[in-house]
């Protein structure tokens, strides 16, 4: 195929995740209502709050904010995953990061496929956080061996999205058809099914074990559990919600609220009770919740010192809490999360001086148009005090582990802590997926670079580091 006719995976990127967004909102009409209060909650900061609207429009984020969503799957094989992942790189997204999450007593491990280049985000930074079930951790053997084989017995991909994954890798990409044709394929395996693929019994036996398990297994395929809107000001949202008829869960995930926003905040609700039939059973009388909603404010990306000192005070003001953030203890644990972020800087001057913070650089009007006799031997700080030279936050793209662990345990209903002996096992989890996953920190550090080469040339300076 010519590479005229191919059409860009950012394209393709785009046009799953508003497909993704359609088929959800008809899924799961609460989530719409969520999306029409976060569009007005931006609109309303855009308006009260010129700097936030200046700086989304210098970093043209203001053009992608409306597409912004990501969404979470959870499959339960290495097949199943490693067929994902290939899936993914046909619409440009690979897997990025690596969460444990059996610290917080949820048996999986995780990565979020995305866009990994600038470039791509700014078309469509649609992220999927996606999860494989650990079978291993499962103790009972016998348990362990029927979901085994229930899985083994499922085919989570359509026939024509299988050809079209072959298709696309032996091509180097698909047409425009093809494309089309990918984009309804790929979706049916994201779509929920009200039929269960096991008895109400063995649906009992899988819960009881772990509400997770049962979803995984007794399912025909990894349903999208939720789409998740940015917004500029979650604390807003959280507090309109119950006036919209949604219930948020106690405390906002992540950082407390901030001049500088980092990294990430999220807030979740459980959606309803979903009818669902087991196959001993004519009609759906079981009843599963599986989905629910979410939204979350994006802030600046932490260099490895910043994310260091954000791990720092968090664990400093859970330790404190001593206990799970929850209804009873949600105040004090926002005092005591303020208190001990009061350590961490909160100008973007200060973030980007103590290297706390990822930046992208911009050539300003007066560097342009300054003389090269002005520009000579200047220091990045120097071209940055003159004025010829100015920086805005990278957007943290990725997602955060203990957030993660909060908002899977708020939509399990599962307060309960079960201690998994086995942890963190970064090699099995790229084992299954074909490949490794992707460091963060360095697709950050690496944007940072671009910009200033960038900056560098339009100015005729030489390139440096
Ligand atoms: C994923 C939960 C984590 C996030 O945004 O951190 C998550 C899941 O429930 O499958 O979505
Ligand atoms: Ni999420």
């Amino acid at each position: 195929m010519s590479n005229q006719n191919v059409v860009s995976p950012d394209l393709i990127r785009q046009r799953f995740s508003r497909a993704m967004s359609d088929m959800y909102r008809e899924e799961v009409p609460l989530y719409g209502a969520l999306m029409a209060l976060v569009a007005q909650t931006n609109a309303q900061v855009l308006e009260q709050d010129p700097a936030i609207a200046r700086q989304l429009s210098a970093t043209g984020e203001i053009d992608r904010l409306d597409l912004e969503r990501h969404g979470a799957i959870r499959v339960g094989s290495a097949s199943e995953l490693a067929t994902l992942c290939r899936l993914f790189a046909v619409m440009g997204m690979e897997p990025v990061g690596y969460y444990d999450l059996t610290p917080a007593g949820v048996p999986v491990h995780s990565t979020a496929f995305r866009a990994v280049h600038e470039s791509a985000l700014q078309i469509s930074p649609f992220r999927v956080f996606t999860s494989l079930l650990r079978l291993e951790l499962i103790a009972d053997p016998e348990l362990r061996a029927f979901a085994e084989s229930v899985l083994a017995r499922r085919s989570i991909f359509t026939a024509q999205a299988l050809q079209l994954i072959d298709l696309a890798e032996q091509q180097g990409g698909l047409d425009e058809a093809q494309a089309q044709a990918f984009v309804e394929q790929a979706l049916e395996t994201f779509r929920w099914h009200h039929h269960a693929t096991v008895t109400a019994a063995q649906y009992q036996q899988l819960s009881a074990q772990h509400r997770l398990v049962a979803d995984v297994v007794a399912f025909k395929g990894p349903h999208i559990n939720h789409l998740t809107p940015r917004t500029l000001d979650i604390d807003i949202v959280q507090a309109q919600m119950p006036a919209h008829g949604i219930t948020p869960k106690a405390v906002i995930e992540g950082p407390p609220r901030r001049q500088c926003p980092i990294l990430l905040r999220q807030t979740s609700f459980k959606a309803l009770d979903e009818a669902i039939a087991f196959t001993d059973q004519q009609q759906a009388s079981g009843s599963h919740s599986a989905r629910f909603g979410e939204i979350e404010q994006r802030g600046a990306a932490l260099t490895p010192q910043g994310r260091a000192l954000y791990d720092r005070l968090l664990n400093a003001a859970r330790d404190e809490l001593q206990d799970f953030p929850n209804e009873a203890n949600a105040e004090r644990y926002n005092r005591l999360m303020h208190q001990h972020f009061e350590a961490f800087p909160d100008s973007y001057a200060a973030l980007r001086e103590q290297d706390l913070a990822y930046f992208r650089y911009f050539v300003t009007e007066q560097g342009r148009t300054a003389p090269a006799q002005a520009l000579k031997g200047l220091s990045l700080d120097a071209l940055l005090q003159a004025g010829f030279l100015r920086f805005e936050p990278l957007v943290y793209e990725d997602f955060l582990p203990v957030s993660a662990a909060g908002i899977f345990q708020s939509n399990l209903g599962d307060a309960a802590q079960t201690h998994y002996a086995q942890h963190s096992n970064q090699a099995a989890f790229e084992q299954a997926l074909g490949r490794s996953t992707i460091d963060e920190l360095g697709l950050y550090a690496q944007t940072q670079q671009r910009s200033l080469e960038e900056c560098y040339a339009a100015l005729n300076l030489p390139a440096r580091n």
